[in-house]
């Protein structure tokens, strides 16, 4: 008989540190748990350095977000600036740019190593969501850009940009998702609570705004047991930023 072990999946932490080490005392973190975070797990919040170094040293998995993944580009673009001269088309806002300079090559690369999707069995963690003409094994870049940004898709399934959800037969991806890619567990939109859907759940619930962290539980044996799960939260010290969007959706 092979040894239950635990899959544990973090929602957006945004630099909330304090509340995700709370999380992990509340979940009683063991070893052998694997634990992986959804992604954007930097910025807004207060400690997206030492949040980025903890997930680092403890050896939590880190799917990459829009967030991440914005600070990676940025980079890219820098180290060229430097080389060759060529001005860097991007811009960050002011913490984006403090959190920019603080972080070391070490940090750059640990960044660098987060994947656009993680399997573990059937279960598929992504930081937003999928359209059901994306096939994460041969995403392009296009398609990589979408897994961490999707919320919308149009009747045709394709993604649509936050400012056209007014599209005919839009609607938001996991109501049409058709698991072909396994059960998924997501961040990137935050919910109230937990959205539960027939092959995804979404756990962002909106730790950086004054809501909650969220953590969903798995066990797992040959594979992740999807049909049971269990989840944990940690209620915010407070709200580290003022919601632009209204929410939830
Ligand atoms: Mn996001």
């Amino acid at each position: 008989m092979s040894k239950t072990k635990r899959v544990i999946v973090y929602g957006d932490i945004h630099g909330c540190l304090e509340e995700f080490l709370t999380l992990r005392k509340q979940i009683d973190i063991k070893k052998g748990d694997v634990e992986i975070s959804v992604g954007d797990f930097i910025a807004k919040g207060p400690y997206s350095l030492d949040t980025l170094r903890f997930l680092e040293k403890s050896k939590i998995l880190c799917v990459r977000g829009n967030h991440e993944d914005k600070i990676i580009r940025y980079k890219l673009h820098y180290d060229e600036e430097k080389r060759s001269g060529k001005k860097n088309p991007m811009k960050l806002e002011e913490e984006e740019k403090r959190f920019f300079f603080s972080l070391k090559e070490e940090d750059f690369r640990f960044l660098s190593s987060t994947k656009f999707y993680l399997k573990i069995g059937s279960l598929t963690v992504v930081h937003a969501g999928i359209t059901n003409k994306i096939f994460l094994s041969r995403a392009t870049k296009k398609a990589n850009a979408q897994v961490m940004r999707v919320r919308f898709v149009d009747e045709k399934g394709d993604f649509v940009a936050l400012d056209e959800t007014d599209k005919k037969g839009c609607c938001y991806w996991s109501k049409v998702y058709d698991n072909h890619e396994g059960f998924i567990v997501y961040g990137h939109q935050p919910f109230l609570k937990p959205k539960i859907d027939r092959f995804s759940i979404g756990i962002d619930t909106g730790a950086v705004y004054g809501n909650f962290l969220c953590a969903v539980v798995f066990d797992m044996d040959e594979d992740v047991n999807i049909s049971s799960y269990r989840f944990y939260f940690q209620k915010s010290k407070k709200a580290y930023v003022k919601r632009k969007k209204s929410w939830p959706l």
